[in-house]
């Protein structure tokens, strides 16, 4: 991600060399946790604030795709587990924009990024919730593949990114069962119900395995395992989800819509199809399905919000002035208590 930040820590040192040599990679390698204070080589704290306000993006984008379905959600029970749910992304998205902060930067100029398309956020948020069945494939696959993907982190060698992880990761698991519940139930429901989930299926399956990014072959960000960032690579993360996955669909009754999806008993793994990465990279510069309006529901919500911003600060300056005005007339009544006596 390019996102814009202002640069207010101070110079860093050179970027690392190997281990034993810098004193820096082996504290990572002893698994110490590196602390905002800590001296770090810039391209470290470079590479954080990418990954970090990337994924807060991800969290406060990927608020909409199922936001819009609160109101339509088909019950009471469905619609307050769903309200649940988005607001806990939106608290996810403010755990990791305070973390991105820690690293001397601007929320500001994070969101400025965001809203001018200068920074990337994840590539599944642009694609359209038509149907009730895609918010349960967001919460059994999306999350599902969040979890996998975000559960390493919780070991990552920055501390505040390690430790918003931790909590970020258990509510991502409950996501993941209301989503999984809510698949389980169309699939035992009127044949009707059942054909909704498996054509949400059908539109979700790829794209999720996209969400871990591009083959390793082609990841630029490798130096984030050396550094205790990246533990798993795009291609091992992957692997894994369709590990766990495919029995689960099984179980569902759903069909994955790969027809070289099949269990390779000599590596242990499924093998399954290629990905369309012309579609990954289409979507992940702009030109997704849902790109456009996505980020124009993000600037019409902040514009909206201008006057939230306004009055949070001025009441603020309120209370400020009138605790140092307190104070003032504290430390007038304790002289004079003083002189008095
Ligand atoms: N979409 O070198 P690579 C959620 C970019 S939120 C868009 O492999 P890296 C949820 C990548 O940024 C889930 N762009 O990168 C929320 C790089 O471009 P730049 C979000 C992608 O960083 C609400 C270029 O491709 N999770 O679950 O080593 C409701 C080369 O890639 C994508 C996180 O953010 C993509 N899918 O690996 C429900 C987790 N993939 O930046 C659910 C934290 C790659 O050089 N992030 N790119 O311009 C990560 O773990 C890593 O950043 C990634 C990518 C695995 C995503």
């Amino acid at each position: 991600m390019n996102a814009s930040t202002s640069e207010s820590r101070p110079a860093a040192t050179a970027a690392p060399t190997a281990v034993g040599t810098d004193p820096f990679l082996e504290r990572i390698a002893n698994d110490e946790k590196i602390e905002p204070q800590d001296d770090m080589p810039e391209s470290y704290r470079k590479h954080l604030v990418r990954q970090i306000s990337q994924h807060a993006h991800s969290e406060i984008v990927g608020m909409l795709p199922e936001g819009g379905w609160i109101t339509r959600a088909p019950s009471l029970k469905r619609k307050e587990v769903l309200l649940a749910k988005v607001q806990d992304e939106g608290g996810h998205g403010l755990y990791l924009y305070a973390a991105a902060e820690t690293l001397g930067v601007n929320r500001a100029d994070l969101i400025d990024a965001l809203h001018s398309g200068r920074a990337k956020y994840s590539s599944i948020f642009n694609y359209a919730t038509d149907t009730w069945a895609d918010i349960g494939m967001i919460g059994w696959l999306v999350d599902g593949a969040a979890i996998m993907n975000q559960v390493p982190l919780c070991r990552c060698s920055y501390g505040p990114y390690a430790r918003a992880m931790i909590r970020i990761c258990k509510e991502e698991s409950f996501h993941q069962r209301q989503g999984f519940d809510i698949v389980h139930n169309l699939m035992r429901g009127t044949p009707e119900q059942k054909q909704m989930a498996q054509d949400s299926f059908d539109r979700w399956w790829w794209p999720t395995l996209m969400m871990f990014g591009p083959h390793d072959s082609d990841s630029v960000h490798t130096q984030a395992s050396e550094w205790g960032i990246k533990r798993l690579s795009n291609d091992e993360l992957r692997q894994r989800f369709v590990d766990v996955t495919v029995p689960q669909a099984s179980f569902l009754g759903l069909t994955i819509p790969d027809p070289a999806l099949r269990w390779n008993a000599e590596r242990g793994h499924y093998d399954f199809g290629a990905l369309d990465w012309d579609e990954f990279w289409r979507v992940v510069k702009g030109d997704g399905p849902c790109n456009e309006a996505r980020l124009s529901a993000r600037v019409k919500a902040f514009n909206d919000g201008a006057w939230v911003r306004e009055a949070a600060v001025t009441h603020a300056r309120k209370r400020s002035a009138r605790a140092a005005n307190q104070s003032d007339v504290r430390g007038a009544t304790s002289s004079q208590s003083r002189a008095a006596a």
